[in-house]
């Protein structure tokens, strides 16, 4: 019997390592798309909690390839480690689990432990360790399928027929023992070809020098009232909000990027990034608000961005009369229906290349993207831009309109409530209630507050950078004890408050008075 308990076992362990191959292997092209791998993660804090003496080993085994070598060294452990747990599932399986789960759970651990983690920083090894479970539990049951041995701990059925059931099942095992650890192989190259290639478009990136804006945008200092918990009137690049279709962002080399101006137009424009960035760009400041912002919610950031107005190769183009569209799409296929007349009129319609002082991020649609004051970004603020087709709203529409968007987004009046924040331990006494207010492109004139059933007051606003961005707002309140309700509402340039009616996101953008409840004590 000896052969077969040999078979028996190895069947165990190699299911192990090929569960494990599998789920790690995923894992890491999961962290490929969100940002992070795990293997690279518990080695960083292997790194970090290696003594001084374990470094200078390592960097004197294997030099500058230290880094590689330690990956390397972690993926070998961890394979052990399936082998080692595939043993044990045959003997006990909620032990097997509970080793998956705890390699698991030290996996979510280092991953979230970087400095630089994402916020989905836990999803690869939660995967990584699920599809693990999965892979484990589904391959030893094939392995199952083959016969036991006499002195084994888990008693199987005899086999069908001698021999030859029993090599069919075993090849089948083997076939899908293979098929697992190849697949895992494959989604860990294919996650690291990712990051490849969005390595190699960051290093293009960092090493670009935007021109200066010849007129710089001056911020009045009075247009921040620097209260804490109110958000800076200048949003910073790593707090502001990301919304798109794309799983990963796309990875676009400005030397390869041309952006297409065509459709009812008299003549076709085609222009390149060197080509761009030899134009006189321009400087503005710009509020960008998503139309699934809920009232209160923070889908909404301000930027200084440098661009190009769009205006003025719409105008080399030579728009026709019938046209009041612009479709622009993006790398991805994402697309946006923009009226004519936004990019038309004098407004800071622009292809923007520059955000807050640096190239785009990639994620902000490195290496141009459209910024159109007044409108939700649905509608207008397409990153990764490629292409722009002067056409009719009868006649296209972008990508969110089939799915039950409004076709045009102007940005509603809106306000929100920062400091304090929502069910906040407000001490009883002199403190400040503050927010933001925007209507881009319109203004805003004020903004009142309402104390539970109290009078509207006026708060103060700061300064307006200009009509296409928030405002902060503040209101001084002794706040006496007790819970009370605070309420909010922009009064826009014509003298109309914001509408009280609650409306939802869709179609065209959430209504109704923002209002946060507190407990003074
Ligand atoms: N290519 C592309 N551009 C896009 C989108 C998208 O899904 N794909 N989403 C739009 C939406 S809905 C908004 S609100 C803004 C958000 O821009 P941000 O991610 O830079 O904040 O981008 C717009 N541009
Ligand atoms: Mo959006």
């Amino acid at each position: 019997m000896a052969p077969t308990i040999r078979a028996f076992h190895t069947d165990g362990a190699l299911a192990g390592v090929a569960s494990v191959a599998l789920g790690a292997g995923l894992g890491e092209l999961v962290g490929a798309l969100v940002g992070g791998s795990p293997v690279a993660a518990v080695g960083s804090v292997l790194i970090d909690l290696a003594p001084p003496w374990g470094k200078d080993l390592a960097i004197s085994l294997f030099g500058t390839g230290d880094k590689a070598a330690l990956i390397a060294a972690v993926a070998i452990v961890l394979l052990l480690v399936g082998a080692a747990t595939g043993l044990l599932a045959r003997r006990s399986v909620a032990g097997a689990q509970t080793v998956v789960v705890v390699a698991g759970l030290l996996g979510v651990g280092a991953a979230v432990s970087r400095a630089d983690a994402s916020t989905l920083a836990a999803a690869p090894p939660v995967v990584g360790a699920a599809v693990t479970l999965l892979a484990l539990h589904l391959l030893l049951r094939r392995a199952t399928a083959s016969p036991a041995p006499v002195s084994g701990p888990v008693p199987a059925s005899p086999p069908p027929s001698e021999g030859v059931g029993h090599h069919a099942s075993r090849r089948e095992f083997l076939v899908w023992t293979t098929g697992a650890a190849a697949a895992g192989l494959l989604a860990a190259a294919g996650g690291w070809a990712l990051r490849a290639g969005s390595r190699a478009v960051d290093a293009v990136r960092t090493a670009i020098a935007l021109p200066r804006a010849p007129v710089p945008v001056v911020v009045p200092a009075t247009a921040d009232l620097g209260i804490t918990g109110l958000a800076p009137v200048l949003t910073p690049t790593a707090d502001f909000y990301r919304i798109d279709t794309a799983l990963a962002p796309p990875q676009i080399d400005p030397a390869t990027w041309r952006l297409r101006i065509h459709g009812l137009v008299d003549r076709e424009v085609e222009i390149g990034w060197d080509e761009l960035l030899a134009l006189p760009l321009e400087e503005s400041v710009t509020t960008l608000t998503c139309v699934s912002n809920e009232v209160g919610g923070d889908l909404v950031g301000t930027a200084r961005w440098l661009g190009y107005p769009i205006r003025h190769l719409l105008a080399q183009a030579g728009v026709h009369a019938d046209a009041d569209m612009v479709l622009s799409t993006s790398a991805d296929g994402f697309t946006a229906g923009t009226p004519l007349e936004t990019l038309t009129d004098e407004r800071n319609a622009i292809l923007a290349v520059g955000m807050n002082g640096e190239p785009l991020p990639i994620a902000h649609g490195f290496p141009v993207r459209m910024v159109v004051p007044g409108l939700y970004g649905y509608v207008s603020a397409t990153k990764w831009v490629t292409d722009l087709e002067v056409t009719r709203f009868a006649d296209a529409e972008g990508y969110w309109i089939s799915r039950g968007w409004a076709a045009r987004g102007p940005i509603k009046l809106a306000s929100r409530i920062d400091v304090p924040r929502r069910g906040a331990a407000v001490t009883a006494g002199e403190t400040v209630i503050a927010g933001v207010a925007w209507q881009q492109h319109v203004g805003v004139r004020g903004v009142q507050v309402r104390i539970d059933d109290g009078e509207w007051q006026d708060a103060a606003l700061a300064t307006a950078i200009s009509d296409d961005t928030w405002v902060q707002w503040s209101l001084p309140w002794r706040a006496s004890a007790g819970r009370h309700t605070l309420t909010a509402r922009a009064i826009g340039v014509d003298g109309t408050p914001q509408t009280q009616d609650a409306a939802p996101p869709a179609p065209d953008g959430a209504t109704g008075w923002p209002s946060v409840a507190v407990t003074v004590a």
